[in-house]
């Protein structure tokens, strides 16, 4: 990891998870303000500014941030575990979205259905392959089919964050197959 890289990991802790990280908090849409951050993770021994602020959130590979429009806050897109309105926006889901996850996990999601655990929603992608990454966060990955349409015409709401990921309160089993290979 390089030293954006690391900063990186530092602003989602806070912006996600941890605004005490920082000294920081964040108001119920999630947002900080972007002076108060940059004061905060410079106060914690490590150096930023606008200009790399701005040059994380850019070239971020997930584009898990955003400005408001006069770049005086910033906040997470998605991913949270602090309780805030990020302002989703409701949306149909395609046929079938994707979720990936550790084999180990397997028994206790086919039992009793994905739970959003530590953070808000279950997070699912809409590609197989996105969902291997994922799913290899956490062990030996396995990818599980989910019926989002399915799901979404029974009366589940959806929502699709700025940055693309899907996301939905809870998927019982009934709406998740295992994916072979
Ligand atoms: C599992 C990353 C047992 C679930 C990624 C997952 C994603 C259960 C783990 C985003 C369960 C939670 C989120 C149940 C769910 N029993 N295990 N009933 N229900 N689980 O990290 O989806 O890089 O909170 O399968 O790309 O892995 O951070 O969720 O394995 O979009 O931007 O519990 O985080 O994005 O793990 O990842 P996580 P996730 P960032």
């Amino acid at each position: 990891m390089d030293k954006f890289d690391r900063l990186s990991v530092f602003i989602s802790l806070v912006l996600r998870h941890q605004p005490d990280a920082a000294g920081i908090t964040l108001d119920e849409h999630g947002w900080a303000d972007v002076e108060e951050l940059i004061h905060g993770i410079n106060c914690t021994g490590r150096e930023i500014n606008m200009t790399i602020l701005e040059e994380i959130v850019r070239t971020d590979n997930k584009q898990r941030y955003s400005f408001n429009e006069d770049k005086r806050l910033i906040r997470a897109n998605q991913g949270h575990s602090v309780l805030v309105d990020v302002e989703l926006k409701e949306q149909a889901p395609p046929e079938f979205l994707y979720h990936g996850t550790a084999d180990r996990f397997l028994k206790s999601i086919m039992a009793e259905g994905l739970r959003p655990m530590s953070r808000l929603y279950v997070h699912l992608a809409e590609d197989i392959e996105t969902a291997v990454k994922v799913g290899r966060r956490h062990g030996r990955p396995v990818v599980l089919k989910v019926s989002s349409a399915r799901m979404n015409r029974e009366g589940i709401p959806f929502y699709l964050s700025e940055n693309g990921v899907w996301l939905t309160k809870k998927v019982d089993a009934e709406y998740l197959e295992e994916m072979n290979g």
